[in-house]
């Protein structure tokens, strides 16, 4: 029978493999390392009183021990829940307490400062220091694997809705390993593939799209802290593959030093999360050779679309449904399903959708429809042929270099702030980010204090650009139109 879970399909053949699996800093770590690393980590977990289905909340930097917790956590059937090290105590302490997690492993240097709400354990930054480092050193390098199936918990992804708190998205191990089957097939992935990973490893994109399937191609990964162009650019000549966000490709078309000949051993570029402009594939192009691959995808559904490895990779689209994906283009008010051309709201059902929002569903009833479509908010066009075109979103969501940012939570935050009557919070072009948040504010209040109101946010939450008006601008029924705000700051960074 094929392999099912995670642990059986990523980890278990690998098990006694020299094969190089990361590079860290010149260092290299092969295959059966990693997975002792993450016995150890399992072990720890055990260590630390969790069992199997239990949650650990992990907001650590980027490094392999960090890559071995997630590990450790499959190995051990504990649920992973990865958070951006850019959130604040008041953030982490908010999925802390929502998913009732049994631990936090958080760096040194907040410990303090997320005290008080249940055990916590730290990693160093670096990952070569902290508690949970030395509880790891005292265990034994093989552990047991906990008994998971394909429809058990693997993970759960905070992602914030339109209205409300951030919701815990219930990943399975079959929504997982599924994606990654679907992406190694269909990007040629194998253990030939050296990938720049310079993501951060706390959302879909870095943690799941790129080391699962590495894993599970058996190739290696050139793990960088985070995306440092000089560090991309000096990479790039020993890599065959990277995956980015849209920045990642603005930032190195930017460089002189990106041409033919840097990229010559390149195989394959893929951008997601974000839209890429037609026009940055086409500079790409221009100056490489290489055109890059778009795929489409969300934290609740991992990827659902993506444009071929051989065959028409077309600017401007996301490409096709991957096999076992269905979609479907439907009106968002009434759910009626449109014709090839027209726009509507991209539903999605398959394996790789999740299982609702954790303790909420209500949340998940209207996301989530009963016959397993989940609508997520995107509106697009799809052509005869397949393929989609997203043309704007239905949600109101910011996305600034590949992270998320809601308007309302800001717009709340701002609005508690003495002397703020309203804000509107809307996201505008930005040569850097594609988008940057802005907020236009109504009230006694000067722009710096709303900027250093702010501080209870993660900093790529908070605004760009902050303007004081003395109203806001309305339609006939009284609601703000944030399009016509959009419209007219839609030059606000324009180089
Ligand atoms: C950093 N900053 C940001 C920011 N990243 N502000 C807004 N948006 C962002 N994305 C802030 C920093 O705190 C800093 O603030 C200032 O901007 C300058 O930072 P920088 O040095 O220029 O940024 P950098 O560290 O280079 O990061 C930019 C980035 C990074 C684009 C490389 O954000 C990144 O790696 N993004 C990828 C996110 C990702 O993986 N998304 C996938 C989600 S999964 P200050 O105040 O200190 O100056 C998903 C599903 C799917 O969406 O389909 O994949
Ligand atoms: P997240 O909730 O962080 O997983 O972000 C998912 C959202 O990112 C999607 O709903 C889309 O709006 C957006 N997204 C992901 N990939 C693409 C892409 N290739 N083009 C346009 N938008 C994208």
């Amino acid at each position: 029978m094929a392999p099912n879970t995670l642990y059986d399909a990523l980890f278990a053949p690998h098990m006694d493999s020299a094969a190089p699996f990361l590079e860290w800093q010149g260092r290299r770590i092969g295959y059966a390392k990693f997975l002792r690393l993450a016995a150890r980590a399992a072990n720890a977990y055990a260590a630390a009183g969790l069992g199997t289905g239990d949650r650990v909340v992990v907001q650590v930097g980027k490094s392999p021990i960090a890559l071995a917790l997630y590990a450790g956590a499959v190995q051990a059937g504990v649920v992973y829940l990865p958070l951006n090290t850019a959130y604040t105590p008041d953030e982490v302490a908010y999925f802390r307490e929502d998913s009732g997690a049994r631990l936090l492993i958080c760096d040194p240097v907040s410990e303090q400062a997320l005290a008080g709400g249940g055990p916590v354990l730290t990693l160093a930054a670096d990952g070569d220091s902290g508690s949970f480092l030395d509880l790891m050193a005292k265990q034994e390098d093989v552990a047991p694997v906990a008994e998971r199936g394909p429809d058990t918990l693997a993970a759960l992804l905070y992602t914030s809705g339109t209205t409300g708190r951030s919701k815990g998205a219930m990943l399975t191990h079959r929504n997982l390993l599924s994606n990654a089957q679907a992406l190694r097939e269909l990007w040629r992935f194998t253990d030939r593939d050296r990938l720049i990973h310079a993501l951060p490893i706390f959302h879909t994109h870095g943690l799941f799209v790129a080391t699962n399937v590495t894993l599970l191609a058996r190739g290696s990964m050139i793990l960088l802290p985070r995306f440092d162009l000089d560090a991309v650019i000096a990479t790039l000549p020993r890599a065959t593959t990277m995956m980015g966000v849209p920045t990642f490709y603005t930032r190195l078309l930017d460089d002189d030093r990106l041409d033919r000949a840097l990229t010559a051993d390149m195989r394959l570029f893929i951008s997601g999360s974000a839209p890429l402009l037609a026009e940055t594939h086409d500079r790409f192009t221009a100056r490489t050779g290489h055109r890059i691959l778009e795929r489409y995808g969300m934290t609740e559904t991992s990827m659902s679309t993506s444009n071929p490895y051989e065959g028409d990779r077309r600017a401007g689209t996301v490409g096709q449904p991957l096999p076992a994906t269905e979609l479907k283009i439907r009106d968002p008010e009434t759910g009626a399903d449109l014709p090839p051309g027209e726009i509507g709201v991209i539903e999605v059902r398959g394996p790789n959708v999740f299982q609702g929002y954790w303790n909420m569903p209500d949340k998940t009833a209207e996301e989530l429809r009963p016959d397993g479509f989940f609508i997520t908010g995107d509106l697009a066009v799809q052509a005869e042929d397949g393929y989609v075109t997203i043309v704007g979103r239905a949600k109101d969501l910011v996305i600034s270099g590949g992270l998320n940012v809601y308007p309302k939570e800001v717009e709340e935050a701002i609005d508690a702030l003495p002397g703020v009557v309203e804000s509107a919070v809307i996201g505008v072009p930005h040569p850097d980010m594609g988008e940057a948040a802005v907020a236009v504010v109504v009230g006694d209040i000067a722009p710096d204090t709303v900027r250093s109101g702010l501080s209870g946010l993660a900093p790529f939450k908070q605004p760009r650009h902050v303007e004081v008006v003395s109203e806001l601008p309305r339609n006939t029924m009284g609601k703000v139109q944030k399009a016509a705000l959009r419209k007219s700051h839609a030059r606000l960074f324009a180089s």
